[in-house]
């Protein structure tokens, strides 16, 4: 709600474009590069031989399956590019960290390995574990599993073996991840060995201790999933100081759905919308920008989407609160 203090003394000269900034979406980050994507292991990083690894797909199955990566990497290839986004610490749910990312990974989808291994009808619910284990939370050998409904992973979840077109690195779970589409980073299980087919959802760490929520409305807590509408500004940075003249606001918003529109508000102004990227095919993020030029001084930016199922950010306070970046505008016209 910082109104601009410095009094509005603009050039003679109407203020330059600048070209730097106005790059048309999707632009050159849409895909976020591998060195700039955060990397969360709650239990260490495991040591794994490449050449003894296997995958498994057991339990309810008629025909249980054990794969090597050399059968998994001859297996068709597909690509997908998705939002990657942190839920953040399980034990603060209510906190923004706007942990995101979008990655273009390759792999092959679940169901292709489902449909060999034949889930039996009393098969219900998917349980991926990860080859890292150790202590956590007082207990002492932790194994990181994380389960989804059987419809919903066969729908939705992609094995991936390679990200933004490398082989994925050890800390995002070489030799293999499994990656799930509009849900929180948490339910993507890095370094993947076992996949098990139950009847019903096991009670663990991860799965029913933490990573619980109550959703505003509901009055039991639900398994952390699907992502929250979210938007995030990238230009300014906070803190920046702007040149004075016309800047491209820009942005990335997403969803579980598409992100039908994206406001922004200046200085506790009225929102105003901002121009959206139309989404493609995959479940990756929108860019926003809207070229605005405003007077030198302190200012604030907010950033609200709302999505297609009517969804829209709420105001502060909330983990996916309207995004606010404060920044400033000097005086000197140009690439000052
Ligand atoms: N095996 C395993 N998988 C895991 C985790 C983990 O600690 N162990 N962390 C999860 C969390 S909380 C997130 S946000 C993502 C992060 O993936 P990244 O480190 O590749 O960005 O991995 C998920 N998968
Ligand atoms: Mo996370």
């Amino acid at each position: 709600m910082t109104a601009p203090t410095t009094p509005l003394t603009p050039p003679l000269t109407p203020p330059p474009e600048d070209p730097s900034h106005a790059d048309p979406a999707p632009g050159p980050d849409f895909v976020t590069p591998v060195d700039n994507v955060f990397v969360r292991a709650h239990l260490g990083l495991p040591d794994i031989d490449p050449a003894a690894w296997t995958l498994t797909v057991e339990g309810l199955v008629e025909r249980p399956l054990r794969l090597d990566l050399a059968a998994l990497r001859a297996l068709p290839a597909d690509q997908l590019i998705a939002v990657h986004e942190c839920f953040g610490s399980p034990l603060r749910p209510d906190t923004p960290t706007r942990a995101v990312t979008n990655i273009e990974w390759t792999g092959l989808p679940l169901a292709a390995l489902l449909d060999r291994a034949r889930p039996l009808p009393a098969a219900r619910h998917v349980l991926f574990e990860g080859a890292d284990s150790g202590p956590f939370h007082g207990e002492d050998d932790v194994a990181y599993v994380k389960d989804l409904p059987l419809e919903t992973a066969r729908r939705d979840v992609f094995l991936a073996h390679g990200m933004n077109g490398e082989p994925l690195r050890a800390r995002h779970g070489h030799p293999l991840r499994a990656v799930v589409p509009r849900m929180f980073g948490t339910n993507s299980v890095k370094w993947l060995t076992r996949i098990v087919l139950t009847d019903e959802r096991p009670e663990l760490m991860f799965t029913t201790t933490f990573y619980t929520r109550t959703l505003p409305g509901a009055d039991a807590p639900q398994p952390v999933r699907e992502v929250d509408v979210n938007s995030k500004i990238l230009s300014p940075a906070t803190d920046a100081e702007l040149p004075y003249g016309t800047w491209a606001f820009r942005g990335r918003t997403w969803s579980t759905t598409e992100v039908v529109r994206l406001d922004l508000s200046f200085d506790g102004g009225p929102w105003e919308p901002a121009t959206l990227d139309v989404p493609g095919a995959d479940p990756a993020w929108q860019g926003f920008s809207l070229r605005r030029t405003l007077a030198p001084g302190p200012h604030t930016v907010r950033s609200r989407a709302t999505d297609a199922a009517g969804r829209v950010q709420p105001p502060p306070g909330a983990r996916n609160s309207v995004h606010e970046v404060g920044f400033t505008v000097g005086r000197g016209c140009g690439a000052a």
